[in-house]
């Protein structure tokens, strides 16, 4: 069967974040039809939009899912974005005002060439009105300019042009670098795949 490569952002800022991101990928590797095809490290973030809360931890994994049409088939963007919805309430997610704190957040960042924009579906709705009548977008429009994202994101694919780019991840990250500063996402960990968990860094 034909596989697109999806990458997945994952986000946490309450509870046992690294705990949480971990046990993430697990079931995110879990999911029918789906293969691991690589894992960020893990991230220690300064919170953007909202700052007054706990610093996040961030990474991201690169997930090889079965090929689907755009719509509201049993694979694609659409079952992915779900999958993920029902990961994140299965972690305890909590919904709260947009941007704020959260036990697990997994975005849906890039989907192969693919390109959508669509209503989310009822269930990959939120109950927050502010947040429901937001469409999904892939590419996450949020790539580009956060380097929470794309520091993960160029761990696993430097030289990737996401569609619709003008550049490669690398080159966003350098860029959007200058603008955050180093400080603002600093690597803790890296993904011990015998293990399947986080080890910290070496000096
Ligand atoms: N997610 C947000 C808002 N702000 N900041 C960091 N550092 N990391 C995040 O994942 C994050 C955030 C909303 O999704
Ligand atoms: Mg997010
Ligand atoms: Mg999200």
């Amino acid at each position: 069967m034909a596989t697109v490569r999806a990458y997945v952002g994952l986000g946490s800022n309450l509870g046992d974040s690294r705990g949480t991101l971990a046990a993430a990928v697990h079931a995110l590797a879990a999911l029918p039809g789906a293969s691991l095809a690589g894992v960020s490290r893990l991230y220690l973030t300064a919170p953007v939009e909202v700052h007054d809360q706990p610093d996040f931890h961030n990474a991201a994994v690169a997930l090889d899912v079965p090929a689907g049409p755009g719509g509201s088939g049993a694979t694609g963007p659409i079952a992915l974005l779900l999958a993920l919805k029902s990961i994140e309430r299965a972690f305890g997610r909590q919904e709260r005002f947009r941007f704020g704190p959260r036990e697990l957040d997994l975005d849906l960042l890039l989907f192969g060439e693919e390109r959508v924009s669509v209503e989310r579906p009822p269930e990959g709705r939120s109950p927050d009105p502010a947040k429901a009548t937001r469409l999904l977008e892939v590419p996450h429009p949020e790539v580009s300019r956060r380097l929470f994202v794309l520091a993960p994101l160029a761990d696993l694919d430097p030289d990737l042009v996401p569609p619709g780019w003008v550049e490669s991840v690398e080159q966003a990250r350098a860029r959007q670098e200058s603008i955050e500063g180093t400080a603002a996402v600093r690597p803790v960990a890296g993904w011990d795949a015998a293990s399947g968990s986080w080890v910290a860094l070496g000096p």
